[in-house]
């Protein structure tokens, strides 16, 4: 299988996040997790890891807001720039705004930098730092190389490949970043896909991938999927209900399944067969997986009690639909398990 991947991430290592009640804790989407994976990828004889190809800039805006990008690209410089403490240690700081945009509209976009960040950033889980925007848009290239390598059916072509992307992808939105994620890697592949033939995304990280959801909302060309913890109590709180089922041309193509604290293999699995037949019954030509390993029983952010064999499970239940398919790297975060983890999903797709 193919697996594209980029050092490119290492640098962007954000010192801190903030958690709910203002507690700094150190960035749980860190470097380490590549290295899992990276190891247990290494130990299999059928990982072929491939550098991602330079897509430019036209893809990511066939997805994102031009504004949006522009100020992930300028944001750090400025803030350097306008802030002396950041200038004399810039490893300690994280770019991140401390008032938000609530709820109006219309609603100007700010010229102040931090109006701005308030306005582009959803939550403190997407820290800014000098590395940041090269790492998502090498984290996209390696989504939309994936993509390309499975985009032609012929069989000289492999029938599936992996994006090991970091920074995770599902929950930025057209123009805006969070929960870890700055460009949404999934749905810049998906995009590019769906100019080839109709496309289902399927999200199986455990936060809602709200990102994706909004992206394709109004779409019909592109069905999307995602199996949740219930933002009822769960991160990303506001989006991925069971009443959201897209709007307009797109109303019908997408489904949530919110699924509550504890939901096991058993309870896991038959939510994904529910899922895997309205992919049946849409019949498409590629199959975009945003994978998060954060369902595992014992991840740091999850609640729920996935385990090893009922990843073997679900890999083999996707891999059953017999799809092109793209599986992308989204989150988890207990990174002893990582590596074992992705590759007992992976292993039933070769
Ligand atoms: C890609 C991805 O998985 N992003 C997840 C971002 C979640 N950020 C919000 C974290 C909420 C922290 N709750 C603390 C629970 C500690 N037990
Ligand atoms: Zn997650």
């Amino acid at each position: 299988m193919k697996i594209f991947y980029s050092d490119t991430h290492r640098k962007h290592q954000p010192p801190f996040e903030v958690f709910d009640g203002g507690k700094r804790v150190p960035y749980l989407e860190n470097t380490d997790r590549m290295d899992r994976i990276l190891d247990a990828l290494h130990k299999t004889k059928w990982a072929e890891l491939t550098p991602p190809t330079d897509f430019g800039l036209d893809p990511i805006y066939a997805v994102h807001d031009q504004n949006y990008i522009a100020f992930l690209a300028s944001c750090w410089n400025e803030w350097r720039a306008a802030d002396p403490a950041v200038e004399a240690s810039p490893d300690q700081h994280a770019f991140l705004p401390a008032t938000f945009a609530l709820r109006r509209k219309p609603i100007h976009v700010p010229s102040n930098l931090l109006g701005k960040a308030g306005y582009y950033m959803m939550d403190l889980s997407a820290c800014i730092v000098e590395a940041t925007y090269e790492a998502a848009l090498s984290s996209a290239n390696c989504a939309l190389s994936a993509a390309e390598s499975i985009s032609s059916p012929t069989t000289s072509h492999p029938s599936s490949s992996f994006a090991l992307c970091r920074p995770p992808g599902h929950h930025a939105g057209r123009d805006y970043a969070a929960g870890y994620c700055f460009v949404n890697n999934s749905s810049v592949a998906a995009n590019w896909l769906s100019s080839k033939g109709k496309v289902a995304v399927l999200d199986i990280d455990y936060h809602a991938g709200n990102g994706t959801q909004d992206i394709f909302y109004e779409r019909n060309d592109v069905l999307t999927i995602s199996l949740h913890g219930d933002p009822d109590f769960e991160y990303p709180h506001f989006i991925g209900f069971g009443d959201e089922t897209g709007a307009g041309a797109g109303h019908g193509f997408h489904k949530n399944f919110p699924l509550p604290k504890g939901t096991g293999d058993k309870e896991y699995l038959s939510a994904l067969d529910e899922a895997l037949n309205l992919i049946r019954n849409f019949a498409p030509n590629y199959l975009v997986v945003p994978t998060g390993m954060d369902t595992f029983d014992g991840d740091p952010l999850g609640t729920f009690k996935v385990t090893r064999a009922g990843f073997a499970e679900i890999g083999k239940r996707i891999a059953a639909l017999d799809l092109q398919t793209v599986i992308v790297m989204e989150g988890g975060y207990a990174n002893e398990e990582l590596g074992t983890n992705i590759v007992t999903l992976l292993e039933n797709f070769k």
